[in-house]
Parts: C-alpha cells; structure tokens; sequence
C-alpha cells in the first residue's frame, strides 16, 4: 500500500470515529451505487464458489427452496479433498487434526451450526439437522460427533495425505505461537435467493490453518460468519475470524440494509467497523451481502477477495472491491 492510500484511509476512519455520530460516519464512508441484481440469485466466497453455485442453481431451477440450495452448494467444496480450506481435505490445527465449523439458516430465521466438528466430511448437513432436528442453535466438538454418528453420518479420516504434509512441512518451521494468520483464506459462505423470492444462507470451513487446537472461528456463529433475515437480505463471511467475530459482521450488515443502506455500502461500512478498531495490517476480512431484490454487495480490508455470482443465467467470479486500495 502507498503511503497516501494509508493516509486517505486513515483519514476517513479517524475522521469517523472521532465525530461519532451516525450522520457523520455514514457521509465518511464512500457510498457506493449497488451492485444491480434480481432473482433468482447466488453469489458466494472465491473460486470454488463457482462450482457450489452451480449446485445451487440447479436446485432452485427445479423449483426447491434456497435452504436446500445453500445445502447442496457449499456440500461441494466440502467434499472435494483438494480444496484444503473446507470439510473433507482442509488443513488442521496445530496439532494435526481437522476440525471444522459450519452454520446453516432459513427464510424463517431457523438456524444451525456445528463447531469443531472432526471426522465429518459434510458438517452444513449435520448444522442443518441440528436446526431441524434439535432445540438447540449449535453443537460442539464430541456432542456434534456423537450427533451426527447417531443420525447417520459416516465417521471418516479427513486428513488427507496432502494436507499431512502441509502440516509437516509447517511444523518444520513454525514457532508453534499461537499467531493468526491468512494463509487458508477459503472459506465458503454462500447465500441464495429463489424463484418465490425466499432467503438462505450456509457458510463452512475447516478454519484458520495451524489454528490452536479448540480454536472456533466466526462461520459457525450465526450473525458472525452469516445471517440472514428474509424480510431484508442476508451477509456472509471470509477471512480472519476473530475480526469477524468481534463486530458481528453478517449481523451487522443485515441491521445496516435495514436501516436503509444498500448491499455494497452496508459491506462497506463493516468492513471499516472493522479497520476503526483492529489491527488489520495482515489480516483479511470479505464480506457478502444480498437485499431482498437480489441486489448485491461485496467489499473486503484487502484487495484479492473474489467472488462468485450466478445471476441471470450466467455465473462468474468478480474481483471485490477493497478498503486497501492497490495502486
Ligand atoms: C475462520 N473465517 O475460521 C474463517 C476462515 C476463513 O476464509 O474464512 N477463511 O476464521
């Protein structure tokens, strides 16, 4: 980043923070014109979201319902075992074992989630039957094992060969400190809107790559990762959890589009809720938004976010916009 871009930036969020008030914040942000869209409409987080919104797609042209949409998409990257950084195939922790999160929610503000989760290859489907088939909101580390192996699902060793000598290779290096760090920056969050106009959301990672063992990220935590609110669109999450977790991003964007603002300024302002707080030097953090009209959004700390969008039968990646601005 060139010193100016830094000061320009800087600027806008000092300038922000310190007159504080709402007017003032909103006019210090860029406004940006929404990304036009319609529906139906699934966009989601980097390359693989191409396929997954393939996927998705095809549920809502034969007439299903966004929740099996999202399902149906992210399950792909979940069980492709070269994608390193979701379900079957992701990079594990520090202490070598793979262990992932994921949420899933409907039109009718029903959620579930799953964190911590090993040996599951498809943890959106045993979020999804905790949603539908529990109480509860969110199971956790042996509790969601011993759920899933209960309703069905396989026990399997997600480590694969490649990953392990990721690992091996890390563990060469590393200082073993428990620093963050972006270097498995593929999360899927993906959100979909279908024919009867109706709103859901999925988001699933294996998680920070060389995380402390127990370490939870924001994707499984409903408002964090992903939100949704079918009167008024849905947010998803990628990048460093803990930035994420600590401002409610997809919560918060769904809040900012209901008091008015559009997909791509409501990124905009959580993202720079964000950098007014944090140390963002190394860190990235994209978000995506949907209104209810299948208006779009996308913005992240850094340039290098991507997405997919499949809209108006075509579905392609798009490079988001970013707070850092490359020159
Ligand atoms: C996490 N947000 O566990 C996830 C990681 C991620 O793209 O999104 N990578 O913090």
């Amino acid at each position: 980043m060139k010193r100016r871009d830094f000061l320009k930036n800087t600027a806008i969020v000092t300038a922000a923070t310190a007159l504080g008030s709402c007017e003032i914040k909103t006019k210090a942000v860029d406004a940006t014109a929404s990304n036009k869209g319609g529906l139906p409409i699934v966009i989601s987080t980097w390359n693989h979201g191409i396929a997954a919104n393939e996927a998705a797609m095809d549920v809502i042209k034969n007439g299903g319902r966004a929740l099996d949409a999202v399902e149906a998409g992210v399950r792909v990257p979940e069980s492709d075992p070269e994608m390193m950084s979701v379900g079957y195939g992701g990079l594990p922790d520090r202490d070598g074992h793979v262990t992932l999160d994921a949420c899933i929610m409907d039109e009718n503000g029903n959620c579930g989630s799953v964190s911590y989760l090993e040996h599951i290859k498809n943890p959106i489907s045993v979020a999804r039957k905790v949603m539908e088939d529990t109480p509860h909101v969110m199971l956790s580390g042996k509790g969601a094992l011993d759920f899933a192996l209960e309703k069905g699902f396989e026990k399997e060793n997600l480590l694969t060969d490649k990953a392990e000598k990721r690992w091996k290779e890390w563990l060469e290096t590393s200082k073993y400190e428990p620093i963050i760090n972006i270097e498995n920056h593929d999360t899927i969050g993906l959100l979909a809107i279908d024919e009867k106009g109706d709103i859901s959301g999925a988001c699933t990672t294996s998680g920070l790559a060389w995380k402390l063992h127990g370490r939870v990220g924001d994707s499984p935590i409903i408002g964090a990762g992903m939100y949704v609110d079918n009167e008024v669109g849905g947010a998803c999450a990628t990048g460093v959890g803990e930035m994420v977790m600590k401002t409610l991003g997809s919560f918060l964007i769904v809040e900012l589009m209901r008091q008015g603002k559009n997909p791509q300024e409501a990124c905009e302002e959580a993202v720079k809720r964000i950098v007014a707080k944090q140390e963002y030097k190394d860190m990235q953090v994209g978000y995506l938004a949907i209104d209810k009209d299948g208006n779009y959004g996308a913005y992240a700390i850094h340039p290098g976010f991507n997405y997919a969008l499949h809209l108006d039968g075509e579905n392609k990646m798009h490079d988001a916009k970013s707070y850092i601005i490359k020159s």
